[in-house]
């Protein structure tokens, strides 16, 4: 009987360290409890274990940015917090790790402006075609206290913007050649999802159809979608150019990368604890960019030495006359941004 009460006890006591663990570092945390067989917890285990959910491969510039931050989280908390990357949409399609997000369920979270924008109206700006004249333009912005508000605003939809990462410039590429806006009319080109890309689609005289990027791939080789657009790095690594091996230069878009967190994660941490993960954040960028300007570069030769067809684009102007009418749509509601971005131009 005595030893049934002290069992029972003994659960009940363990539950609760559970609870308390559970209740300091959110959710879906992994709280590492002392054992009641009397061992001592070695110094070295961390207090919180969290996870980021990342969609690219292991070797891609993004997921080498986001295995930087959580080595010096681990640093600058002397291994009390960790962060497991798991790459390759483990956790899910973006906008599926977005929601766990804001539920808290998947605390960290790699993501692109594009998918973001349906969760925050502010960063469907990234997505109109031709608002950075180039990386330094971008970066500028970026940097800057406007492009800083934009990854705060990001509260309002229960998370928080770390950082920026590099993702260079976003080309078209189909199962067909493509020499000039015009061969863009009348095919089904897929869209990261958010609506100022249905309208630029359109604009241009196509049709969009939004898709999970891990769509992509099995739309291309089956013929629903005949084209597609993304930057060097995951043109190649997604395999999209197998099916779609014509691409044009024409960066329409500068879509950069953010790093993010659970809003409700955030509000467990210590201030401590929110400074070291900020600080981390902020020191991961310069990293990501050198890893994002090498991979670029040697995505870019990889696609060509495979026999992708690239035309070059000389003159933008009639790329920028065709999508002008999405940017003067999108104008008002993007006013302040806007001016912030042509603020920022050299
Ligand atoms: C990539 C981005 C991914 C994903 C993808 C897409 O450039 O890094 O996170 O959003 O584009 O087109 O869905």
């Amino acid at each position: 009987m005595k030893k049934r009460f002290r069992t029972v006890i003994g659960f009940l006591a363990a539950a609760m360290a559970v609870a308390a663990g559970l209740s300091a570092c959110g959710g879906s945390a992994k709280p590492h409890i002392a054992t009641t067989s009397g061992g001592k917890v070695p110094e070295k285990r961390s207090a919180f274990t969290f996870r980021l959910a990342e969609t690219h491969p292991p070797d891609y510039p993004t997921t080498l940015g986001d295995k930087k931050f959580a080595e010096l989280v681990s640093q600058k908390s002397n291994g009390r917090i960790k962060i497991d990357v798991f790459p390759n949409s483990q956790l899910g399609e973006e906008k599926q790790v977005l929601e766990q997000v804001q539920l808290g369920a998947i605390e960290f979270s790699r993501v692109s402006s594009g998918p973001l924008a349906e969760f925050n109206k502010a960063f469907g700006v990234f997505s109109l075609p031709y608002i950075f004249d180039n990386a330094q333009h971008e970066w500028n912005f970026l940097s800057s206290a406007d492009g800083n508000k934009l990854l705060e605003g990001l509260s309002a939809s229960m998370m928080l913007g770390l950082a920026y990462y590099d993702s260079g410039a976003r080309h078209f590429y189909s199962s067909k050649p493509l020499r000039s806006p015009e061969d863009l009319k009348g095919q089904k080109i897929r869209v990261q999802q958010n609506k100022v890309n249905i309208a630029l689609i359109t604009a241009l005289g196509a049709s969009a159809t939004p898709l999970s990027y891990g769509d992509v791939l099995g739309a291309l080789k089956a013929g629903t979608v005949e084209a597609a657009e993304n930057n060097w790095p995951s043109y190649d690594t997604s395999k999209h150019f197998q099916a779609a091996p014509n691409l044009i230069l024409d960066g329409h878009q500068r879509v950069p990368e953010v790093l993010l967190i659970s809003k409700v994660t955030w509000e467990k941490l210590s201030p401590e604890d929110k400074k070291v993960i900020k600080q981390a954040a902020a020191e991961s960028v310069d990293y990501q960019r050198e890893q994002w300007t090498s991979f670029e570069k040697k995505s870019e030769q990889r696609m060509r030495s495979a026999g992708v067809a690239v035309t070059e684009v000389k003159d933008l102007k009639p790329w920028q006359d065709a999508v002008k009418p999405i940017i003067d749509s999108y104008r008002e509601d993007y006013k302040d941004v806007l001016d912030a971005i042509d603020k920022a131009r050299n």
